[in-house]
This record gives C-alpha cells, structure tokens and sequence, in this order.
C-alpha cells in the first residue's frame, strides 16, 4: 500500500507512535510517507530505511500571513502527495489540526480514492486540542475520516461520550505498541548510570512534556519522601510549562542536590534502562506510551490509575498503580520497590513481558493493515 502519515515532530506520545508506525509499516514493505513540520524527534537517527520518505510542511514567512496557516501549508502538502505518490492511505495522527488537514487535501484532489484515517491520542479528544472551541473542527475531522482508530478502551468511551462516534464507519481501538528489540535494557548495566547517580543511590526517572495533566509537582513532592528514606537521584527528562514550576518547589523542599532536568533526550532507551523506577503520576494517560517503553526496558513503574493506564499496567506485577493525588502511597509503593532489589527485578521482568506479549508491532501492525484493506474496499467518507 501507499500510505501518508502526518504527526507533530516534536517531544510527545502521539509523535512518538506515529513515527514508531511509519518504521515499521515500511520494514513490511509498503511505501510509507511520513509527513511533519520538521524531523520527528523519533527519526533523530539518520539511518536510512527503504520505503520510508521524510516530507517537510514548509512554514509560511510572509508577514500578512499568520502561524495558524499550518493547518493549510499541510492540507497543500498532503494533496501534493496525493496527486505525486496516487497515496491510497492517508493517516492522520492527531486529529486537530491534522484530520481536517488531510480532509482538505481529498478535497483539493477530487478524483483521489484516498482513504483517510484518524489516529485520535487523547488531548485532541480530552482537551479538544487544549481549546474547547474547536470541539465542531474536531467533530468535522472525525466526519470526514473513513475509519477513526483510537490507542485504549478508555479513550473510545471518552470519544464516544463527548463526539457521539457513529456507527457507519469502523472506529477502533488499536493500542499502542513498543518494539522490544530497540527498547530492551542492556545486559550490562548501561555507561551513564555511573555518571548520573552514585553507586549506592538509586535512580528514579519521570518523562513527560510538562505539562499540568503530568502533575510534574506531585513527581517533586513523591520523590521528596522517597529520598528521606532511601538514598537517591530523580532525573527528570523532558521540558514543557510546569518545569519551571517544579524546579521552584524542588528548592522550596531543598532536595536540589537530588534531582536534575535533563531536559529533552532523544536515547531515552538509556535512561529508561538506567532507572530503577519510573514514576508518572498523571491526572490521567489516554494510554501512557512512556510508561510501556519503561516497561520494555524492564523498569518497574508506579503510575496512576487515571484514565487508560490500567489497560497497560499490571497492578502489583509491573509496578503499582495508585489514585491520582494519593502521593502517600505513591512513595511508599516507591519506597518498596527500591528497597527490595529481589522485587524490582521481577517486577521489570514481568513489564517487559507483558509489553512483548501484548503490545508487540506485530500484532498492532496487523491491526492497522486489517483496517486499512477493509476501509479500501469500501466507499469513501461521504462527508468530504
Ligand atoms: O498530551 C500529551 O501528553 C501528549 C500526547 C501526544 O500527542 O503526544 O500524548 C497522548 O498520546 C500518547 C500516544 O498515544 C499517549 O501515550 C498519551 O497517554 C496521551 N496523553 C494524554 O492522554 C494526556
């Protein structure tokens, strides 16, 4: 198949899966395009793959013109695509303002049979793209898309409750995946934990963009009880809004000794396999893509419940999940893990499995192929 893929390159989940499914459509041999307004942070390496394209949305620099024209400059470069590459998929991740984008483009190439595809993530359904005005952009994309897949059971309730889905087109729920054989911890203990922590202090790891629903403050707060009681590094990687917010309370609570922004980090898998904990107490994961990586890497986690994270974790096998705010037993669960060196290896042990077992490319890459052969035998979209 010819498929297009549009995402945002930078730090973040829905990048981050879109750019993981770009790979690994092309490694099954189908010509994947995958479009974005600078190089995904997930492409970093330079490493060519055959049938893996790279297109560039140009920015607009004319000075009438304003920065909302991206959601245009990617509509004329996905009907550029269209037309050049006759793309039978076109694979929206993100729906503001990519699905409207994408719908703008079948409509500039009027004879293209392109299917189109929504990739919704969560903020663009939970936050409606952080601004609740654009709710009918939102529903209009989802109209206009031929088939809507959403990445957990959580998040198609929540669509459904706050879009109405409609029956007349698969919407579907495809997890997403991780792939074991890049996030896999090293059979040696990996260089930079010499650099990052001393060698009786254990290290906890927090990856997020910043933003208030990973409650950055709760992860300073937690860490601030686990280091009274066990000797420790929090590394905090990643940047966003409340950094400053939580590099502020991390002096208010004098633990600056403790705790380093490393800020953005393209070899997470280094980090991650340096941890002996990775602490995510989000208000609520419409997945929790960071906390399946730190699975794969066998990393014991303790995360909240919030939102689709239990269809990730495993309760009391992969880590602990608590109620979100409960930072109480957010350290203590910490504490336990780190303490008990027996525990958190099984712990990561069974993270790893279950991240191979159930969210392994193969099965969610059949899933994708499934849907994209059923919408292709079926009449475009009627909506655009
Ligand atoms: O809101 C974010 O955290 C960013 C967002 C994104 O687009 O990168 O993440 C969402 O998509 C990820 C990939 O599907 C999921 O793993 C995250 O859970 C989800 N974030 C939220 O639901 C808050």
């Amino acid at each position: 198949m010819r498929i297009g893929i549009v995402c945002y390159p930078t730090y973040g989940g829905s990048g981050a899966a879109a750019t993981e499914l770009a790979r690994c459509l092309a490694a099954r041999g189908h010509s994947v395009h995958l479009v974005s307004a600078s190089r995904p942070f997930r492409m970093a390496d330079d490493t060519f793959q055959e049938n893996l394209t790279l297109h560039e949305i140009p920015s607009v620099d004319y000075p009438v013109l304003r920065s909302e024209l991206y959601t245009l400059s990617t509509a004329v470069k996905l009907a550029e695509l269209i037309e050049e590459e006759n793309l039978d998929i076109l694979h929206s991740h993100y729906a503001v303002p990519h699905a409207v984008s994408a719908m703008l483009a079948r409509q500039i190439c009027p004879r293209s049979q392109a299917r189109l595809v929504t990739t919704l993530h969560g903020t663009d359904i939970t936050l409606v793209g952080s601004n609740r005005a654009f709710a009918p952009v939102v529903r209009l994309g989802l109209q206009a898309s031929d088939a809507v897949i959403m990445v957990s059971n959580w998040l198609a309730e929540e669509t459904r409750r706050r879009f109405g889905l409609c029956a007349s087109k698969p919407c579907r729920v495809i997890h997403n995946f991780v792939d074991g054989n890049r996030f896999k911890r090293p059979e040696t203990p990996v260089c930079c934990r010499r650099s990052l922590a001393k060698p009786d202090q254990k290290i906890v790891v927090h990856l997020s963009n910043f933003r208030p629903v990973k409650r950055v403050n709760d992860v300073i707060r937690i860490f601030h009880r686990i280091v009274s009681e066990v000797p420790s590094v929090l590394l905090m990687v990643g940047d966003g809004p409340d950094r400053d917010a939580a590099s502020t309370l991390v002096h208010e609570l004098g633990i600056e000794k403790s705790v380093r922004f490393l800020g953005l980090q393209n070899d997470i898998v280094s980090l991650l396999s340096a941890a002996d904990l990775f602490l995510f107490p989000s208000q609520y994961e419409s997945f929790g893509l960071a906390v399946l990586e730190a699975m794969a890497c066998e990393t014991p986690v303790v995360c909240t419940s919030g939102g689709g994270l239990p269809e990730v974790m495993e309760d009391g096998a992969t880590g602990y999940m608590c109620a979100v705010g409960d930072n109480d037993e957010m350290a203590r669960r910490s504490v336990e893990i780190l303490l008990d060196s027996a525990k958190a290896r099984d712990m990561g042990r069974a993270g790893r499995a279950r991240a191979l077992e159930f969210f392994n490319p193969d099965r969610m890459l059949d899933a994708h192929e499934d849907l994209y052969e059923t919408i292709l035998s079926t009449p475009i979209a009627s909506s655009s």
